[in-house]
């Protein structure tokens, strides 16, 4: 069975105990509440239980258009693919249907999980044909509900599609198979001294193919941007089994429409993306990481402003995170403690510069540190004095969501707005709901992208009232985006009218018209159900 694998923070297990795991036969998406526990194996102990909720917009009907699965589809899958690539045993597809939230569940009797471009091919072609809707899916790391089959949708999963094809130390130009593992790459990149361009803290999960899905932001984009700028090509099958061929590796290319960007963040609902070429940065010899205290957000904004002016090259990352979040990591996750103590501040900044020149950018950093904190912008700050001091400043910025995990139910929102109003929405959504829940901002403040998580108990319909739609309404009126990184996936399918027009939505909804007729590419996700027919 596939296991989450630690990365630089552990990322929660996979259920090890499926009798204490509710499985819905009937509607996956109906409105109920079970009760699971962790298993704690490999890992530390854990046993408080959590409510776990089958969220959805429960108005979904499964779409009668597409076929159900029978024992001559299994029979040719395992024609095509082998025995043991057509899996049917009930713990692996547990794990399968259940995203990494344990918020969304869905019913799938079967994964797939071809090993060359040729078999996804022949897997789509036949799907097609017979109208059985699928869902592609990578590390299964998603935050969105995107990964995981809605109803009882064929899941294809590429990872053992997990070569790297070729990589051009000139160019710093990576082709590999989709199914690679971050983290994989990370360390194959690191031995060429080359690093990849992104970076996030499911890395020890997620594959290459899901992060191009989601367009994936993470840590790095403040200095190395998205991967709309980094992946340079792409190879993807679509529903009727076709593959494209865009596996470019140039970096200037303009025949005509560039196709690939269709792919990059579409998640899974235009094709099923199988190779992919990007750029990757060289290397470096000097990075430093500075975790810091800001009385304010306005001190924090400031900051943010004079390390954009000051430390200009060298900055690498710029994250943010208020006291709740920091609390949460030190009350949930082990070995991980405050930098700074005895005080607690309101806000905490990480910052890393990648620099070529040691005392160089050394001092650049101490000139700029020190400059921030006469002016005020700074109450507190520690540098890293060697990589295991940066590993575990990072170590409590990227744990936040599995503090989150631990800390019971959770209403997550990832959004886009304008840097200056970004807290406030954090401090409404405090007012709004008093003692009831955990309010806890933090997130990549350099790119303007909050995440707002709300903290209880146990999931809460009255609770969600009180969230919903306020933060997208909130968010739609700044003219911020309702999905700055996430994606929209299953649970905010029907709130994209937040952030597009009608007509790029109508677009949109034409264009999966078009790439996929039936609509068996990951149904259900992306686009309002309002928009999708089928015939
Ligand atoms: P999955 O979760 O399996 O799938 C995600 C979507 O992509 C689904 O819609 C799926 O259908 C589709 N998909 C997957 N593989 C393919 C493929 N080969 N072809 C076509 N479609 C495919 N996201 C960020 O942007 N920034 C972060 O900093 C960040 N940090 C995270 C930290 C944690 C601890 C966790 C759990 C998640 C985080 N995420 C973050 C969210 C998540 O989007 C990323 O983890 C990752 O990009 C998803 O990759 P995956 O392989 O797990 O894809
Ligand atoms: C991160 O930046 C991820 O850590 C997850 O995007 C964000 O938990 C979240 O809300
Ligand atoms: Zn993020």
């Amino acid at each position: 069975m596939q296991k989450w694998r630690a990365t630089r923070r552990l990322l929660l297990n996979s259920y090890s105990s499926k009798s204490l795991f509710h499985h819905p036969r009937s509607n996956p998406i109906s409105d109920h509440s079970t009760t699971i526990s962790r298993s704690s194996s490999g890992f530390e102990s854990w046993t408080s239980r959590i409510h776990y909720r089958h969220f959805a917009t429960a108005m979904i009907q499964r779409n009668p258009a597409f076929s159900t699965l029978n024992s001559d589809d299994i029979n040719y899958f395992k024609g095509i693919l082998g025995e043991k690539n057509v899996i049917e045993d009930e713990d692996a597809l547990l794990f399968a249907n259940t995203d990494w939230m344990r918020k969304y569940k869905g019913s799938s009797k079967l994964l797939l999980q071809p090993r060359t471009t040729q078999e996804v091919s022949e897997v789509l072609k036949y799907c097609n044909s017979r109208r059985l809707a699928v869902v592609p899916q990578g590390g299964n790391t998603g935050l969105v509900g995107g990964s995981v089959p809605v109803f009882d949708e064929v899941i294809i999963n590429v990872g053992s599609m997990k070569q790297v094809i070729s990589f051009d130390k000139v160019s710093g130009v990576l082709v590999c198979e989709a199914g690679c593992i971050l983290e994989n790459l990370v360390s194959f990149l690191d031995n060429q001294g080359f690093i990849m361009p992104l970076d996030l803290g499911a890395k020890g999960s997620c594959q290459i193919g899901g992060n191009v899905s989601t367009n994936a932001g993470g840590l790095r984009l403040v200095r190395y941007g998205s991967l709309h700028g980094t992946v340079l090509g792409i190879e993807a099958v679509l529903a009727n089994g076709d593959v494209l061929d865009m596996l470019g590796t140039l970096r200037k290319d303009n025949t005509g429409y560039d196709l690939k960007h269709l792919f990059i963040g579409s998640e899974g609902s235009l094709g099923i993306v199988t190779k992919v070429s990007i750029l990757t940065p060289p290397k470096l010899s000097s990075v430093n990481v500075a975790f810091l205290a800001c009385k304010d957000y306005s001190s924090c904004q400031k900051l943010l402003f004079e390390a954009r002016r000051r430390l200009g090259e060298i900055l690498s990352a710029f994250e943010f995170l208020d006291n709740e979040s920091l609390n949460l990591a030190l009350n949930h996750l082990e070995g991980v403690r405050n930098p700074l103590p005895p005080s607690m501040h309101n806000f905490y900044v990480l910052i890393e510069t990648t620099g070529s020149d040691e005392s160089y950018d050394k001092e650049k950093l101490e000139a700029f540190l020190l400059r921030s904190m006469e002016g005020g912008l700074i109450s507190d700050g520690v540098i890293a004095q060697d990589i295991n001091q940066a590993s575990s400043f990072w170590n409590i910025r990227e744990g936040v969501p599995e503090a989150l995990m631990k800390a019971g139910a959770v209403y997550k929102y990832d959004l886009s707005l304008p840097v200056e109003k970004m807290y406030n929405l954090v401090e409404e959504m405090r007012t709004k709901l008093g003692n009831s829940a955990k309010v806890i901002g933090y997130g990549h403040l350099g790119d303007g992208n909050l995440h707002l998580n709300i903290s209880t108990p146990q999931y809460d319909d009255a609770i969600l009232a009180q969230i919903e739609p306020f933060v997208y309404e909130w968010t739609s009126k700044q003219r911020g985006s309702i999905s700055a990184e996430h994606g929209l996936g299953l649970m905010k399918a029907n709130k994209i009218f937040y952030s597009k027009s009608h007509e790029t939505v109508q677009l949109m909804a034409s264009i999966k018209k078009l790439m996929d007729p039936n609509g068996i590419l990951n149904p259900y996700k992306v686009l309002p159900h309002s928009i999708i027919s089928y015939s």
